[in-house]
């Protein structure tokens, strides 16, 4: 068989000491325990809310150092794999903390005026055929200067890409690009802000896509522009789309039916684009996803250098963007339904942004969990769970089975799935067949719960052990 990795990191030999490396996963369990981002809820003691502050203080104990850790697990995992890297930004607000963090430490600027806060960027990696998580391949925070020009005095627009925030789209795909070089193919799917002349052009090689979503009306060799040649194609293809409602962002709920085109272009070289090396034009594929008879209905217009000939070609291509869902969600589970990484209440800035690198492995566990149950997709137990973790879930699988068939964990052992269903029992779902899929919250509840009893279970099995050998 097989030996599995696991996605998560133990830590042993990143920080150069052993105290270090031990606080440091002691503090990952927590967090997935405590589902909260506050030092002070997940330390049971007071001495042990002291050595967690110590080690967010630490100089040792540092962002880089955490960030490779994290993602050299994912370089292993992804073998022989087609690999989708998703990569986006967010950013972190901490008005709410503005009177207690130190000036100085690590925060600066938001998009939100006069708001201290910091950025992030990351890349989440996704195995393209089976649809599971796997981690992330670039994960970098940064403070916005506090006391910087703002971009017209900079001349901002006449900087190098190089010299740019923007540069990260790079930077994140080239980094994921030397990472994964194990794997089969590289698929880098990104947002509208990622539509840059540079990335298309410095990014694919035979084995390394894109895929981004088209923000620019670029102008094209084959004449006119995107936007022009697009309209100018009959509808190839339609489609019925379920749309997730959404009241905080206005979406209702619906069936939308779509139009769908493709096309082979050629996107010439941006008039702004710096760099005099780059070609002066770049053959790409364009899928446009369209819906019908509605006003500011979904529209999207993707670029890829996969090559697109045919409806289920274009509908792969429209599959793969809607991954993108995924970190946001992961976003979102850090920020307000989770880890409420903006109230931390930690005093240094540099300390948040610590916390908030830990806390994106605890989150990769539920986001792990939901795609087990959104596409069946039969990511292996071991990725996630070791042997006694697991030897502990099949004694509660016995337990949370009911008498009926109703009630019954259908999947297979060895899969995530299997797993999932106990936490998800644990953490208040019904558990029936005929149910919603678990959420998020029963999963975070879920996995708490499951960590209380696998703690006890564990210290048990050391004190038969131990009684066995006297
Ligand atoms: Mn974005």
């Amino acid at each position: 068989m097989v030996e599995r990795i696991n996605s998560f990191p133990d830590f042993k030999d990143s920080f150069g000491d052993k105290r270090i490396e031990k606080r440091a996963e002691q503090v990952l369990n927590k967090l997935t325990i405590g589902r909260i981002g506050n030092i002070r809820q997940i330390a049971e003691t007071e001495a042990e809310q002291k050595s967690f502050y110590r080690l967010f203080n630490n100089e040792s104990f540092n962002e880089k150092a955490i960030e490779s850790s994290i993602v050299n697990r994912c370089g292993e995992l992804c073998k022989g794999r087609h690999v989708l890297c998703i990569l986006d930004s967010t950013e972190f607000n901490l008005s709410s903390q503005q009177g207690r963090i130190k000036p100085s430490s690590g925060l600066g600027k938001t998009t939100k005026k006069g708001i201290l806060g910091f950025m992030m960027h990351s890349s989440l990696v996704i195995d393209a055929n089976a649809g599971s998580a796997l981690g992330y391949s670039y994960i970098k925070t940064w403070d916005r200067k506090e006391d910087s020009l703002d971009k017209y005095k900079r001349k901002y627009s006449q900087l190098p890409i190089e010299k740019k925030e923007s540069y990260k789209w790079i930077e994140s795909a080239n980094q994921s690009k030397t990472l994964l070089n194990q794997s089969s193919k590289i698929t880098i799917v990104a947002d509208r802000e990622s539509d840059i002349y540079d990335l298309l052009a410095i990014v694919p090689e035979p084995t390394v896509h894109l895929l981004i979503r088209s923000k620019s009306n670029r102008k094209i060799a084959e004449g006119g522009n995107l936007t022009d040649h697009l309209d100018g194609l009959p509808v190839m293809h339609n489609y019925q789309l379920e749309v997730r409602g959404d009241i905080r962002k206005n979406i209702d709920k619906r069936t939308a039916l779509m139009d769908l085109k493709w096309a082979k272009v050629t996107i010439k070289k941006a008039v702004g684009c710096k760099n005099k090396t780059l070609p002066d034009n770049q053959g790409l594929y364009v899928v446009e996803a369209n819906e019908t008879n509605r006003n500011g209905g979904i529209y999207w217009r993707i670029l890829t250098t996969h090559p697109v000939t045919s409806s289920e070609e274009a509908m792969q291509i429209i599959e793969w963007y809607k991954q993108r869902w995924y970190i946001e969600q992961i976003h979102r589970l850090l920020k307000k339904d989770g880890f409420k990484i903006e109230s931390s209440q930690l005093e240094q800035g540099w300390a948040i942004r610590k916390l908030t690198l830990l806390a994106m492995m605890a989150v990769l566990r539920i986001l792990q969990m939901m795609l087990a149950y959104e596409d069946d997709n039969e990511q292996p137990i071991d990725e996630i769970f070791n042997k006694e973790e697991q030897q502990c879930l099949s004694v509660l699988n016995e337990q949370l089975q009911g008498q009926t068939d109703k009630l019954k964990n259908t999947s297979k052992h060895n899969t995530l799935k299997w797993a999932t269903w106990i936490i998800a029992r644990l953490g208040g779902w019904k558990g029936y067949q005929s149910q919603r899929k678990p959420g998020p919250i029963a999963l975070q509840k879920g996995l708490a719960k499951f960590y209380h009893v696998f703690e006890g279970w564990s210290m048990f099995q050391k004190f038969q052990k131990n009684v066995s050998t006297q």
